[in-house]
């Protein structure tokens, strides 16, 4: 079989003249033409769609073209775009005010509910990004502990922090740049790579260096290599090993939080971090991120402690009743049985679609997250960690992108991204895109 053409073709790059445009536009005024290289299309070749409008599960380009959504906007939209609940709490708060730079109560209702969601959380405080959560989190165990290490896994992602940007996924990975210029060799001296779901590697790494690691900080399921599940002995390795030796668990649930359950992925696996990090979700579309866990770690933080972090728009009004909304339909509807019937309908799809093609693939889905590994071997390959990821065969993952765009399907526009179903979908939409897919598949 000859590989696939990765562009798109004359006729899908024709539909999508306006998108060209704008991002000729784009790329005159802001690097690379994208505000975050993850919407670049880096890793599936093309141009990026320029988008204008989006309700319940699908999106709008600007040449009116219109997509089922399964990337949400990487995460937040678990209850569909423009939510009714949400965009009535964002106008209520907004007929208030924007920002005010002072404390409201409205951020302790949002607090509560994130405590009383997270079961490891007993102090929280909101910031404005993931990246802001995973960065304070590492100085928080780093001031706690008085250690310097931190040990990260290959293709986990935490956002663009220095000492984080060391063999990251997500578009680090996309685009080739795990390792970003800029970094210094000081920086990434402290911080520990090891590949994820090798208990064997974790524990020599504490062997030689425990006294030393401040914390060890993973993807309770990994999203940012594309869909990675952990081993219960990886997880329970993870947390028995800083126990032991005095390090912090810190669980980036960035991704996973309020997704795979309302108290994310640490009350689906049963792992008790001392410190998580949220986003997304957590926010409700808007920027909203946070990081809790412990009291007595939590209240190192300045003014309570000496751990300094700080931001103008921390509990940003308008954010915060994004959340608040979000988690309160979340908790009173929750969507998870509906998620999970969607997710396994489109795994058992996707698997069937390639097999009937005879396409190798690697399909992994926790809850309405989901990723398939395109691979060059006759039979296909568990993905595991960063080692296996990498080997898949992304020039045909992008031509699959391309086919499921031409049929109206946004997936993730990265084979190292996992894709997200939101509680609007429905089952003639898995449906839908399972046919899509066989199509697409059976044309590679
Ligand atoms: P933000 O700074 O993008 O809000 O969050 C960083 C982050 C931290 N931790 C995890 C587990 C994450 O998945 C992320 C961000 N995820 C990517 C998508 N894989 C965001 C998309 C983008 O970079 O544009």
């Amino acid at each position: 079989m000859t590989m696939p053409d990765t562009a798109p073709s004359a006729a899908t790059a024709a539909r999508r003249a306006a998108s060209r445009v704008a991002f000729a536009r784009a790329r005159r005024l802001i690097p690379g033409g994208v505000n975050s290289p993850a919407r670049a299309f880096g890793g599936v070749g093309g141009e990026p769609i320029f988008f204008k409008s989006a309700l319940g599960q699908w999106l709008t380009d600007i040449d009116g073209n219109k997509y089922l959504d399964y990337i949400g906007s990487w995460g937040p939209m678990i209850l569909g775009h423009r939510h009714p609940r949400v965009v009535a709490a964002i106008e209520q708060a907004l007929a208030a005010g924007t920002s005010y730079g002072a404390p409201t109560e409205a951020e302790s209702r949002l607090a509560e509910l994130i405590i009383a969601a997270v079961p490891s959380i007993e102090k929280v405080r909101l910031v404005s990004s993931g990246t802001e959560a995973a960065m304070t989190a590492v100085r928080l165990a780093r001031g706690f502990t008085g250690r310097d290490k931190i040990v990260k896994f290959a293709g986990n992602y935490h956002g663009h922090a220095d000492s984080l940007l060391v063999a990251a996924g997500s578009s680090a990975a996309t685009l080739g740049a795990p390792d970003s210029p800029g970094v210094t060799a000081g920086t990434a001296r402290d911080t520990i790579v090891l590949e994820y779901n090798d208990v064997a590697g974790l524990e020599a790494a504490f062997a030689t260096a425990g006294r030393d690691i401040a914390a060890v900080l993973m993807e309770p399921v990994v999203g940012n290599m594309g869909l990675v599940v952990p081993t219960q002995e990886f997880l329970g390795a993870a947390r028995d090993l800083c126990t032991r030796h005095g390090g912090l668990l810190v669980c980036d649930e960035v991704m996973t939080g309020f997704r795979l359950a309302l108290g994310g992925a640490q009350q689906r696996l049963a792992i008790a971090p001392d410190l998580t990090t949220l986003g997304k979700i957590v926010g409700g579309g808007l920027p909203l991120a946070a990081y809790g866990g412990r009291a007595d770690v939590m209240d190192h933080m300045l003014p309570a402690g000496k751990v300094f972090q700080a931001g103008t728009l921390s509990g940003n009004p308008l954010a915060v009743a994004a959340g608040t909304a979000t988690l309160e339909e979340l908790r009173e509807h929750p969507p998870y049985e509906h998620l999970e019937r969607l997710g396994a309908r489109l795994e058992s799809g996707f698997r069937a679609a390639a097999a009937a093609a005879g396409v190798t693939a690697w399909t992994a889905r926790v809850g309405s997250m989901m990723t398939t590994f395109f691979q060059r071997g006759p039979t296909a390959m568990p993905v595991t960690g960063w080692k296996t990821a990498s080997q898949s065969d992304t020039p045909r993952y992008a031509a699959f992108f391309w086919g499921m765009i031409d049929r109206g399907v946004y997936l993730p526009c990265s084979q190292y991204e996992a894709l997200f179903i939101s509680a609007t979908h429905t089952e003639a939409d898995i449906d839908a895109t399972v046919a899509a897919a066989r199509e697409t598949l059976a044309a590679l």
